[in-house]
């Protein structure tokens, strides 16, 4: 699958509407006061997650966003009607940062989460409220407050439930596409997968998406290979599965490396649940695929359990723990988003 994960774009709320410069004109009444009402408030800019977005694409398309602007005021002291609010609709997992990529300033997680971004501006004063002892006649109005403008990056981390992480080589596009509709591309040569890919799991009636990301190798905080700038993607992963090439020169070395690139990124990856999986058993007779178990349990200090996404061998049982380890998703309830939640206290 390919996605698009960043994208810039401009956005500004409505300017407010002028306010009126009008007078009481009525039949048998010299010099009816000023009359004249308020501008409406701009539209306001704001961003909602939406179901059913994976990519930021459309922002490829669309890059300039401008709510409406208030409407003007009118005699009688009518306020002017309210510019529309531009309602931008973003991927659940989509964060916006400001120009400079350096402050987060808005993080959806939730689909139905709605936020005002920028406010629109006030509507300007009729000139009835201008009117006083001293100017019973005034002409003065406000112009309307201007709206605010901002250029922002709208980022998107996939939100995988479970991600898979290992060395070059240790068959996670062969897992990957041996458990979900993926097409990932598989070599046998390092830095085969270079972006990362998705794939939908349905196991025991229950869906969750894992992230396939190029292989670490050591020295990957460093930019070593193709860096470690995949593992963003996984940093809101529930669990992580971890494939060690039973057929590589030391199992419990390589399972080592990649921890230790997981600390060294930085983001508390490694205290994430892991699934540890000694992938490419089928190259193994029993024997060894026990003796090599026990080494890398002891390494890890958790389960290790026997894998082929090559024959399918265990990989049951592999799915069954990152099914156990991923919440269910919840979601905000269509009909009660715009709720207070109820404070509950025990008595
Ligand atoms: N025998 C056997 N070979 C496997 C298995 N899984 C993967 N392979 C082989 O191992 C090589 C690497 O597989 P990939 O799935 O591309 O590995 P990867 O971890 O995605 O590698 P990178 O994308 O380079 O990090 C390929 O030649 C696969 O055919 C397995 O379960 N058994
Ligand atoms: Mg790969």
């Amino acid at each position: 699958m390919h996605f698009l994960d960043q994208a810039k774009i401009y956005v500004r709320s409505g300017t407010g509407g002028p306010g009126a410069v009008s007078f009481r004109r009525e039949k048998y009444i010299e010099y009816g006061g000023p009359d004249g009402g308020d501008g409406g408030k701009g539209g306001d800019i704001v961003f909602e997650a939406v179901a059913g977005l994976n990519t930021l694409i459309d922002f490829r398309y669309t890059q300039h966003f401008r709510a409406q602007r208030g409407k003007g005021g009118a005699g009688a002291n009518r306020t002017g009607g309210g510019g529309n609010d531009l309602v931008i609709k973003v991927p659940v997992g989509t964060q916006v940062l400001s120009e400079d990529k350096e402050h987060v300033l808005m993080d959806f997680t939730k689909v139905g989460e709605r936020k005002v971004f920028l406010r629109g501006g006030d509507g300007g004063r009729g000139n009835l409220s201008y009117k006083s002892s001293t100017n019973r006649a005034p002409r003065q109005h406000g112009t309307g407050w201007p709206g605010e403008e901002a250029w922002v990056w709208l980022r998107l981390k996939l939100l995988a439930d479970a991600g898979l992480v290992g060395l070059p080589n240790a068959g996670k596009s062969t897992f990957i596409n041996s458990v979900t509709n993926a097409k990932a591309k598989v070599g046998d040569y390092a830095f085969t997968t270079t972006r990362p890919q998705l794939g939908v799991v349905r196991h025991k009636n229950r869906e969750f998406v894992i992230a396939d990301i190029p292989g670490l190798i050591e020295g990957a905080a460093d930019g070593a290979g193709i860096g470690d700038r995949f593992l963003g993607h996984i940093e809101r992963c529930q669990v992580l599965l971890h494939l060690v090439d039973a057929h590589g020169d030391d199992p419990a070395a390589a399972y080592r490396t990649v921890r230790n690139e997981l600390i060294a990124y930085g983001a508390d990856l490694e205290s994430k649940r892991e699934v540890i999986a000694l992938n490419k058993a089928d190259l193994l007779d029993e024997e060894l695929t026990e003796a090599l178990s026990a080494e890398l349990a002891e390494e890890s200090g958790a389960e290790v359990l026997p894998l082929s996404g090559a024959t399918g061998q265990g990989v049951e049982a592999v799915l069954d723990r990152l099914i156990d380890a991923i919440e269910p998703v919840s979601e905000i309830d269509e009909n009660g988003d715009d709720e207070e939640p109820v404070e509950w206290s025990p008595v």
